[in-house]
């Protein structure tokens, strides 16, 4: 059975969330984090970066949440909740592709900046925060354009990429000033996650716990 490693509050919901989509059993084992806000030191014990997720099969030890998002929507899922790369229209597939890696590289880290700026007082007054703080609204302007036909990321069907690029709006949009609901697009797109069973299941065993 996978082992899903889950440190609370954090990005590896993504991969409770897939088990439950595509009605997968899982172990879970939950870390809660530091007082700083770090990942305990146990899992480090698991994946030399200590970061999560990481999931346990057998041998197989994997993190980063796109790789395990990938290889268990391909090994155990049939490919379900991937798009097929041979359609004959290749439009859906390049959009779930992309979407799919846009989530980490692009987004999140952007995001992430922000927040560290966000948290660091001197910085506060810096041209260099004003210029985070508009590549933001500018992506995230960028992202609401996007979703407007929808109802997914990829279209008509609700993906992996769902899985990936939901996150930055959802639980982490408690620790950003940014306001979501200024984005109709995104906002409603996170009702349309909220309603998902998997989706209320997975936060119900590991959503935020925001103080
Ligand atoms: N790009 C990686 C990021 C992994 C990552 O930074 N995880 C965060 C949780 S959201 C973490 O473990 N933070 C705690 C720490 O770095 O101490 C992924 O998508 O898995």
């Amino acid at each position: 059975m996978i082992t899903i490693y889950h440190l609370e509050t954090s990005r590896s919901e993504r991969i409770v969330w897939l088990m439950e989509e595509l009605g997968i059993e899982y172990k879970l084992e939950i870390f809660p984090r530091e007082t700083t806000g770090a990942a305990p030191s146990p899992l480090k014990a698991i994946h030399a970066l200590g970061k999560a997720p990481v999931i346990r099969d057998g041998d197989v030890v994997l993190a980063e949440s796109g790789a395990i998002v990938e290889y268990l929507v391909h090994r155990y899922g049939s490919g379900r909740l991937a798009l097929r790369s041979d359609a004959p229209d290749p439009r859906a597939y390049a959009r779930y592709l992309y979407w799919l890696h846009f989530a980490e590289g692009s987004l999140m880290s952007l995001m992430l900046i922000a927040l560290v700026l966000s948290r660091v007082p001197e910085a506060n007054a810096s041209p260099v925060t004003a210029r985070i703080n508009e590549r933001v609204k500018h992506m995230l302007a960028f992202v609401d354009v996007e979703l407007g036909p929808g109802p997914w990321f990829a279209g008509t069907e609700f993906t992996a990429a769902d899985v990936m690029m939901a996150f930055p709006f959802t639980t982490m949009k408690h620790f950003l000033d940014v306001d979501i609901a200024t984005y109709p697009n995104i906002d409603a797109y996170v009702l349309r996650i909220a309603s998902r069973p998997a989706y209320q299941k997975a936060m119900m065993l590991a959503g935020p716990r925001v103080r």
